[in-house]
């Protein structure tokens, strides 16, 4: 209920940003001489104290979900924006100048920081993703570390999965085909003037290759067979389901696998979390998925040094090694920790981002942990709560049908928005499946919204 109020709020908040003409359609060509049948201006918002104060609100409700020390707004039109959230939210706030002065402090960052401190970042409007990048580079030449980038309204033109691409987490409060979507509901425009839009977006999108891909076309650039075997039961199936099956006892786990297998494309475990783990359970377990076909995941998140994450993978009681098609691996010893899994056929999936709220992966890291991962033979894809580069996989565990919290710091989020927002390939489901009254008819709910999601995502 409360989300159905929030969106509403949202929509008639962007609808008195429109009257106040933030919008303008025609011909125009922007700064980078594209041309384009609309033109976003957020400057006006600067002479209605009532509206930035309600622009404040939206932006702290999303700035709270990560601590951040500093606030920057990028010049110009950002700048009463990162100031009313700095007021919001006693936050501080510093400054990027647009032009370097040629006397005094000759600073490019002004106001009071330290270096390592961590920085939220507001844009108004992103196309390119230039802007951003330039104040970016401004910030992280003095040391401090952009953690979450706001923008109020993403052109969908690219930028967005630019600054994805290079590893920041960036999240927008509207989407253009969103607001073109509610003008067309409110009768605001005219049915040529929305065709005339669409078509544009649509076309640079195309001209840009920012569709997500099909699982067809990810097949062919994903190498490692785990991978290719992974895409092809979804098709298969059709199904982009995985089942995080974190119980206690091997019967339960063995009964949940047979009475779902045929909704699932993979299964996920926490094989230390099994009280009586044992080779005939993992023997029945593959009989399963074999006859079921789905495949085998581990979660062990090895992350330990070259000699000890062997031997975690090949000996001790749960020989991982002999029977997981895939485990997660932590990149945090560095890649040469990987050639523990040399000799191995098992496809690793990296941990670029968790989904714990407050986790440390930071946008540095997270970069780092894809530049790797694209160039590693074995690790066919990876964890994180972005959209990441298409030559990876992109798993998303913290999914629910339901926008909701845990109450013990998993964040959540739907199908939909996985796919849609992220251009998701993988959920993984655990106790949205297994823990209600009928996991089978769970399993094949998620099953069904999943891939509904993936197909229109593919639009
Ligand atoms: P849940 O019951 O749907 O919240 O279970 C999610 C599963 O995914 C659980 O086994 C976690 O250990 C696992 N997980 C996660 O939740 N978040 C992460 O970032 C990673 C794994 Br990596």
């Amino acid at each position: 209920m409360s989300k159905i109020r929030g969106v509403l709020e949202k929509n008639s908040f962007f609808l008195e940003l429109y009257q106040l003409g933030i919008i303008k359609f025609g011909d125009f060509t922007l700064k980078s001489s594209l041309k384009s049948p609309f033109y976003i201006d957020f400057r006006p918002i600067a002479s209605s104290p009532e509206l930035l104060k309600k622009l404040a609100k939206i932006l702290q409700k999303e700035a709270r979900k990560k601590p951040t020390d500093l606030i920057c707004g990028v010049p110009y039109a950002a700048l009463p924006m990162a100031t009313a959230l700095s007021l919001e939210s006693d936050i501080p706030m510093i400054i990027k100048r647009k032009e370097n002065k040629d006397y005094g402090t000759q600073r490019l960052i002004e106001g009071l920081y330290d270096k390592g401190q961590s920085c939220l970042l507001i844009e108004d409007v992103i196309t390119s993703g230039e802007s951003l990048l330039e104040t970016i580079e401004s910030l992280e030449k003095e040391e401090i570390q952009v953690s979450t980038i706001l923008v109020v309204l993403d052109r969908e033109q690219g930028g967005m999965e630019r600054l994805c691409d290079k590893g920041y987490h960036i999240q927008a409060l509207f989407h253009i085909h969103e607001v073109l979507d509610l003008l067309d509901e409110k009768k605001l425009l005219e049915s040529q003037t929305l065709e005339d839009v669409r078509a544009f977006l649509k076309e640079t999108l195309q001209m840009q290759n920012l569709q997500r891909i099909s699982y067809e076309k990810k097949r062919e650039k994903i190498t490692h067979p785990t991978g290719r075997k992974l895409l092809d039961i979804a098709l298969k199936k059709k199904s982009n389901l995985i089942l995080s099956a974190d119980l206690t006892k091997s019967q339960s786990i063995l009964q949940l696998a047979s009475s779902t297998g045929s909704h699932l494309c993979a299964l996920k475990l926490h094989a230390d979390i099994i009280e009586d783990f044992s080779a005939e359970f993992i023997g029945e377990l593959k009989t399963i998925a074999q006859k079921n076909h789905f495949l085998l995941i581990e979660d062990r998140k090895f992350g330990d040094i070259r000699n000890s994450t062997a031997l975690q993978f090949y000996k001790g009681i749960f020989r991982i090694a002999h029977w997981a098609d895939m485990v997660t691996v932590h990149l945090i010893a560095g890649s040469k920790s990987l050639s523990a899994f040399e000799k191995s056929s098992s496809g690793l999936i990296s941990i670029a981002k968790m989904s714990s709220e407050g986790q440390l992966m930071d946008a540095n890291y997270t970069k780092k942990v894809l530049n790797i991962s694209r160039k590693h033979p074995q690790i066919i894809g990876s964890v994180c709560q972005q959209r990441i580069p298409e030559d990876l996989l992109l798993f998303t565990p913290g999914v629910h049908l339901e926008d909701i919290s845990d109450g013990k710091g998993q964040k959540y989020l739907t199908p939909q928005r996985a796919f849609n927002e992220q251009h998701t390939d993988f959920i993984i489901v655990g106790r949205g499946v297994y823990q209600g009254n009928d996991p089978v008819a769970s399993a094949k709910a998620y099953r069904k919204h999943s891939w509904i999601a993936y197909e229109e995502s593919l639009n």
